[in-house]
């Protein structure tokens, strides 16, 4: 159980006590998507404080722990109380709002409160095989989506019309939700990495970069294609080529043992060797799981060392204000030697061109 492995955690660290507040966590943990406070002490069975409105899908969903209500007025006391039962040495908790940290720190006078989120991402950047395979199907959900995009993107459509042909091709799939709003930018808007999606009319000559998830069972995929409608110019040519090179170099650079920092600068060289190196403007890719950004992180920073069972994305991109922009992105799962692609839409040439 997952829940009995972050005890073994907290006893190694210290942590007598932790506080879990993140809705991801607590699903993580136990299985439900009731939201609340869930309370790991050493000593006594973990405490899962819901809403009156969600207890019975606690009572329905949550395993491993007990579970109660909690009035608004009393909830800090009643953490308290719970906290204080266990006489720890440190508090840890996953995140809190800094009001309700400083009303909490009050109330726990005397004992030591630490954020450390650290131990829990440790945990839920490894997937096991269940997750994996939902995010599999996340990622599957999301390449019907694109294909639904493929065969029904015409000139004139505007871009919430092309997110609608692709969100209800995922929906149609199996998506429980999106896994975040979709991307559709098209023209001069496809150089925002953040586009939205407007209403804005698909034009001849156009670069389209969509950028989609879907959620399967509480967990994400992360896909983008950049579609080209009519003949690419040679420039819109030379940029695809560019990212889809670092794209696949990247890929090939995931493995495990190898630093986040160092898939990044793969991408980052194909790109600058191209001399665009000014216009990747991003990190190359981000942990994706229960949410769409998670542990661990392919950047110029990142000091995160890959391992069996993380997935992450790999989406270099290039964005030239008033021209347009091409991004490229898959989600991986990385192994011993070697990632494996979870989404599978066509990225050469022929499959964009439209
Ligand atoms: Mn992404």
């Amino acid at each position: 159980m997952r829940i009995g492995k972050l005890r073994e955690v907290q006893e190694r660290e210290g942590l007598g006590a932790y506080i879990l507040t993140r809705t991801p966590n607590v699903l993580y943990y136990t299985g439900s998507t009731s939201g609340g406070i869930l309370i790991s002490t050493l000593g006594e069975e973990p405490l899962l404080l819901v809403s009156r409105m969600n207890l019975e899908m606690a009572r329905a969903e949550a395993k491993g722990c007990e579970i109660a209500t909690y009035e608004r007025k009393t909830l800090l006391r009643d953490i308290a109380e719970r906290v204080r039962r266990a006489d720890p040495k440190i508090v840890g908790f996953d995140e809190l709002r800094l009001e309700t940290f400083l009303k909490l720190r009050e109330r726990l006078e005397g004992f030591r409160m630490e954020a450390k989120p650290e131990i829990i991402w440790e945990m839920r950047r490894i997937k096991d095989e269940e997750e994996v395979s939902r995010i599999r199907k996340a990622c599957e959900i999301a390449d019907a989506g694109m294909e639904a995009v493929r065969s029904s993107l015409k000139i004139g459509m505007r871009e919430y019309e092309v997110a609608a042909e692709l969100e209800y091709a995922m929906r149609r799939a199996g998506a429980e939700s999106l896994a975040f709003e979709t991307i559709v930018g098209s023209g001069p808007r496809s150089a925002y990495p953040h586009a939205g999606c407007r209403d804005r009319r698909i034009r001849e000559g156009d670069l389209i970069v969509i950028d989609a998830g879907a959620t399967y069972r509480g967990y994400r995929s992360d896909i983008t294609r950049t579609f080209i409608i009519g003949r690419p110019s040679e420039e819109q040519r030379r940029i695809y080529e560019t990212v889809l090179e670092a794209n696949e170099r990247a890929l090939e650079g995931i493995r495990e043992g190898v630093k986040g920092r160092e898939v990044d600068a793969i991408a980052r060289e194909v790109i600058t060797k191209a001399g665009y190196g000014e216009f990747f403007t991003h990190s190359l890719g981000h942990g994706v799981g229960l949410e769409v950004h998670e542990p661990p992180s392919l950047s110029k920073e990142s000091e995160d060392i890959l391992k069996t069972g993380n997935i992450v994305t790999d989406e270099p991109g290039i964005y030239i204000t008033g021209k347009g922009g091409v991004r490229i992105e898959d989600t991986v799962l990385v192994r011993k030697d070697g990632a494996e692609r979870l989404t599978r839409f066509g990225k050469s040439l022929e499959d964009i061109i439209l």
